[in-house]
């Protein structure tokens, strides 16, 4: 059934040298031997690992499971366990003979393998490691729910559980923003290549503004919006945005979802943040101060 995954080899496009500007071995790799990338035709769980092996040039087999409303391609391979994982679940990397299952051992391993755990202090590493963390459970996953949110609880509340989901995703943001400025994150970035962390938080960013479009307040986070302006890696990702547009989930009609989303579930929101200052605009005009 390999023959139903899209297999791509990804080719090192022409960019300017980054060995020449880290001093370690590693950050430029134009030969890993076979690496190979399995997930579904989605930026999903894997989106942030496509822009780290463009970024640091390491040439990899983009191996897609299409998605379609029956999940055929992915019925046909799951009982696979050399293609499916020890868990039946993608994304998987095979890599230096091993499969690696699960998105934050990836992640962790592909830390190691390329020479950025070394690159840190044991601090930074550990920052890495929490800033991943935090991106996967308190960012991905709550959007990744939201998505999917009405087709499996059919009747639920989704206006409601929109708007709690974004307060809590804004003021998720807001903290990793404070706390990236704290340990400098930012300061540090231009002194080393590009890290997986580094392509989550862009993608996550990139993701929320997708979802949740005018919702999401990226000019209050100074900072993660000059990141998600300025990031090294922003022309790798947004080619790969470009080249290959995907869904975010697999959530069959998920352009449809996401604009349900936005007009019926939010669209109110925004409405009342503008009636507000209207109310407060008129109240100052006549001197008052009427609060609505
Ligand atoms: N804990 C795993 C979860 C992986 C996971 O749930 N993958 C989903 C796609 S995002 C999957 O393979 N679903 C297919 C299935 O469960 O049959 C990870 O973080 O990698």
């Amino acid at each position: 059934m390999i023959s139903s995954i899209a297999s791509r080899e990804v080719r090192v496009r022409c960019r300017p040298p980054l060995a020449d500007r880290w001093s370690l071995p590693g950050a430029r790799m134009t030969s890993t031997g076979a690496l190979t990338l399995r997930y579904f035709a989605a930026r999903g769980r894997a989106q942030f690992l496509r822009y780290y092996f463009h970024a640091r040039e390491i040439p990899f087999a983009d191996e897609e499971v299409g998605l379609s409303a029956d999940f055929a391609e992915w019925a046909a391979i799951r009982a696979d366990r050399a293609l499916a994982g020890p868990f039946h679940k993608l994304p998987l990397l095979h890599c230096d003979g091993q499969t690696i299952a699960e998105m934050a051992v990836i992640a962790a391993f592909l830390h190691r393998r390329f020479g950025d755990e070394q690159r840190l202090s044991p601090s930074e590493n550990l920052q890495h490691a929490m800033l991943l963390s935090s991106l996967f459970g308190d960012v991905m996953t709550p959007v990744g729910l939201l998505i999917w949110l009405d087709a499996v609880y059919a009747g639920i509340d989704l206006p409601g559980a929109a708007k709690r989901t974004l307060e809590r995703l804004n003021a998720q943001m807001h903290n990793i923003e404070r706390t990236l400025i704290e340990w400098q994150w930012f300061a540090h970035m231009a002194n080393r290549p590009v890290m997986v962390a580094d392509c989550l938080l862009w993608e996550e960013l990139s993701v929320l503004q997708h979802v949740f479009g005018a919702h999401v307040p990226l000019g209050s986070w100074p900072e993660l919006a000059r990141f998600h302006a300025e990031f090294a890696a922003r022309a790798a990702c947004e080619r790969e945005l470009a080249e290959r547009p995907r869904p975010v989930t697999g959530r069959p009609g998920e352009p449809a979802a996401i604009a349900q989303l936005q007009h019926d579930a939010l669209g109110g929101l925004l409405a009342d943040a503008w009636n507000r200052r209207q109310s407060r605009d008129v109240a100052a005009l006549h001197g008052g101060d009427q609060v609505v």
